[in-house]
């Protein structure tokens, strides 16, 4: 099995590669931002309480977002691998996701880090937000918010995977098949 992180502050390009990266190779994607997203359209009670985080560009508390993936992970067996998009966020749930992965008898295999500029992250989210109808995208404060939320709580992971050596940098800003073609090259090197 071969799972991996697409791992990045907020508007690095994870959602945008992600949907590459799964149609290449067969993987399941878990976006915990869409899976929110579409308990709010649902009008869940999960969706209504994570939306009041969300909108103010704070991250939803880890256990929902545990609980969530847990359900996820046992509601698809049949999956080669999985690629994980937007989680883990935390320090919590990197250690809760090796636990379930273990349980299963697999792991993560590779950690890829998007680097991309403050300044480029803000344009492309503000930018998004003139279409995406995201609340969390429309205004420059609450998209500073999720970078501050990013540098506070977010950036932590990578060092959790640093310790087992499974992080590789990879620049995300420029041309959108130029990044997919680096992020291929360094699954490609992975024995899958
Ligand atoms: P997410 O849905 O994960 O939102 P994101 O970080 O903004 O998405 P992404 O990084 O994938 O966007 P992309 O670059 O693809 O999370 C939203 C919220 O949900 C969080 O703030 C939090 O509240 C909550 N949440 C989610 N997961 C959570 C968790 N695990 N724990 C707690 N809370 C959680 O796209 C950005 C824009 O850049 C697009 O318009 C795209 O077209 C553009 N773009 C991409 N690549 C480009 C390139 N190379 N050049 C120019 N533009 C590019």
């Amino acid at each position: 099995m071969f799972n991996l992180i697409l791992f990045g502050p907020p508007g690095s390009g994870k959602g945008t590669q992600s949907e590459r990266l799964i149609s290449k190779y067969g993987l399941k994607h878990l976006s915990t931002g869409d899976l929110l997203r579409s308990e709010i359209a649902g009008q869940t009670p999960l969706g209504l309480a994570a939306k009041s985080f969300m909108d103010k560009g704070q991250l939803v508390p880890d256990e929902v977002v545990i609980e969530m993936i847990s359900s996820a992970l046992d509601n698809n067996p049949q999956a080669h691998g999985f690629l994980f998009d937007g989680f883990p966020r935390t320090t919590a749930q990197a250690e809760a996701l090796d636990k379930l992965l273990n349980q299963k008898g697999t792991s993560i295999v590779v950690v890829l880090a998007l680097q991309v500029s403050e300044r480029e992250l803000i344009k492309r989210l503000l930018n998004r937000g003139l279409t995406s109808g995201r609340a969390d995208d429309v205004n420059e404060e609450i998209i500073r918010n999720r970078i501050a939320e990013y540098e506070k709580k977010t950036a932590a992971v990578a060092d959790h995977y640093k310790k087992y050596d499974k992080v590789v940098y990879i620049h995300g800003e420029g041309d959108v098949d130029e990044i997919f073609v680096s992020l291929s090259r360094e699954i490609d090197l992975r024995d899958r």
